[in-house]
């Protein structure tokens, strides 16, 4: 008897059953085009993120004030570039490759986190990034634990236990600075100025600007939307704000007794756009150190590629 073929209809219909029945899908299974491209694109983003988010800190582990704390920022930074690695691998399992990716990231195709735009000029933007920019990504981490694709939630857990290691270590360097002296809180106050509205920018545009979110939502891809996840990133940081005995940079927050949430003030939209767009302070910059990082890199490549032919005609004589 013939095999009965499920048509392409049959096909979406039984994947969105899975999604909605919380199965999760692996490298294998058969997926809707647009569900592997679209992952590609978030999950390869995501990876460039982590590497290039290297750049920030690593400018201060020479400067750090204490080898104690060379020790720990060398430490967090090493972690960024092994969750680029498992994220990478994620995306790899969707069938595009290492090469593809770095290229599409070294000609501008793809996008990182537009916080990795801004210069970490003090001591006090290592703190600030730490509890900042880690805290805001393990709002949107922790939601993407959930996410429909098994490699990518199997790398969100692991990356959310080291993140909250990252973000520890920020905040703890803001209470140092924020209860030190004058001059010291008032780089943690300037830190938390320069960085605040950025760090909010992360979780992306408004829902309503958002191209993806529906999809991404529908796929599961996404949890929660970026409107939603930007709303549990300000509640949690006014008392940590408070904590510092530092003052608020967005003098509209409040709380609002109905919503149960912080209303607060609108995000300079144009600024987002030019960062994402190519035109922040460091887009060239970044781009630039992680092509010249790539090209000092490539010997250690071509000894990887050698080591493995060496490994397979010595197989293949071994077999003969
Ligand atoms: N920056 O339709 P939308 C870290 C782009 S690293 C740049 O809402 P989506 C760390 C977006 O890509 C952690 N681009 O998109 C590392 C899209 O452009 P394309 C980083 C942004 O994907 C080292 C367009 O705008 N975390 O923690 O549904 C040291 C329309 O947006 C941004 C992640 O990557 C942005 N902020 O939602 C320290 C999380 N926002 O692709 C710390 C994973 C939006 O059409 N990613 N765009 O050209 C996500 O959760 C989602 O991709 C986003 C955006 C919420 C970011």
């Amino acid at each position: 008897m013939a095999e009965y073929k499920l048509t392409e209809e049959e096909q979406e219909a039984a994947f969105q059953q899975r999604i909605d029945d919380e199965q999760k899908i692996e490298p294998k299974d058969w997926m809707p085009e647009a569900y592997r491209k679209n992952l590609i694109r978030q999950i390869s983003q995501h990876a460039h993120s982590e590497v290039i988010g290297e750049q920030p800190e690593g400018n201060w582990i020479t400067r750090s004030p204490s080898l104690r704390r060379k020790a720990v920022l060398l430490a967090k930074v090493q972690d960024e570039a092994g969750h680029g690695l498992y994220l990478y691998s994620a995306a790899e399992s969707l069938g595009i490759s290492r090469a593809e990716m770095i290229e599409a990231l070294q000609t501008g195709k793809a996008k990182y986190a537009s916080i990795f735009n801004y210069p970490s000029q003090t001591w006090g933007d290592v703190g600030a990034i730490g509890w900042l920019v880690d805290g805001a990504a393990i709002v949107n981490q922790v939601s993407l634990q959930r996410t429909s694709y098994g490699p990518y939630s199997r790398a969100m857990i692991k990356i959310c236990k080291e993140e909250s290691f990252h973000q520890r270590q920020g905040y703890q360097i803001m209470i140092e600075l924020a209860k030190g002296t004058p001059a010291q809180k008032q780089m943690a106050q300037d830190s938390l100025n320069r960085f605040y509205w950025p760090a909010l920018m992360m979780f992306g545009p408004h829902d309503s600007e958002s191209a993806h979110s529906a999809k991404s939502m529908k796929w599961k891809i996404k949890r929660e939307t970026n409107d939603d996840l930007r709303q549990k990133f300000i509640d949690q940081t006014v008392p940590q704000i408070e904590f510092l005995g530092l003052e608020h940079p967005d003098k509209a927050i409040k709380w609002n007794e109905e919503r149960g949430h912080y209303d607060s003030g609108e995000l300079n939209w144009d600024e987002f756009y030019k960062v994402i767009n190519g035109n922040g302070h460091c887009n060239r910059q970044r781009i630039q150190h992680h092509i010249k990082a790539h090209e000092e890199g490539a010997w250690v490549r071509d000894a990887q590629l050698a080591y493995n032919a060496k490994q397979k005609a010595k197989k293949a004589a071994d077999a003969a």
